[in-house]
């Protein structure tokens, strides 16, 4: 699918700060990938995809997860980590967009998992430091993102159950999963 087609589907489903976001999440997702040597395209329409879901309502994302082969345990968790995973079946089910790596990053671009490709650590960062994110210690998320992915990622996947500890909120497995992955494969 081309890329301004993907933007026209988005857009009415996102509130404008939401679709300026998503395309944020684009460029910067596309700078990556030229700077890790993954494919442009497949980065931008993830990115442009990834909240695609968003502002479905809580019954409706229930129901999809209810009904499709994504994974149950979600249901236990907090609806926000609903959305991912439920644009991903969606660009398939909607548009005919069948291209796994696309498919997870879109899935995990919220928590992540452990063994992340390239592609899904790309979206994963991008979400974490389009130039619209204001996070305590981005900046130094934003300087590593220019020199090691892995670390990039690492250290927005501390900085994210920090805040999910300091919150009081349930940490779902694969967020968890994401940081025992990553320390493990930076030296
Ligand atoms: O959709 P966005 O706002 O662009 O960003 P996102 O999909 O990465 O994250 C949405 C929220 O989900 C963010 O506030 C952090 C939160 N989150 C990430 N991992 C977990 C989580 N929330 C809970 N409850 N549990 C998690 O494991
Ligand atoms: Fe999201
Ligand atoms: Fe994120
Ligand atoms: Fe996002």
């Amino acid at each position: 699918m081309k890329i301004e087609i993907a933007k026209d589907i988005v857009r009415p489903h996102l509130t404008t700060a939401r679709y300026e976001h998503s395309l944020r999440v684009a460029e910067t997702a596309k700078e990556l990938a030229l700077l890790y040597g993954e494919k442009v395209e497949k980065a931008e329409l993830a990115a442009v995809f990834h909240d695609y879901a968003k502002y479905r309502s809580r019954d409706e994302l229930a129901r999809w997860i209810v009904t499709s082969y994504l994974p149950k345990d979600l249901l236990d968790y907090h609806h926000e980590l609903w959305h991912g995973p439920v644009a991903a079946l969606l660009i398939e089910k909607e548009f005919g967009v069948k291209d796994i790596d696309i498919q997870n990053a879109i899935h995990y671009h919220t928590t992540g998992r452990a063994h992340m490709s390239n592609l899904e650590m790309i979206i994963f960062l991008a979400d974490y430091i389009e130039p619209g994110r204001k996070f305590p210690g981005i900046d130094k998320v934003r300087e590593m993102a220019k020199v090691d992915l892995v670390h990039a990622c690492l250290m927005a996947s501390a900085n994210t159950i920090r805040f999910l500890m300091n919150k009081n909120t349930a940490i779902y497995p694969d967020t968890f999963h994401t940081y025992n992955d990553l320390i493990r494969r930076v030296n």
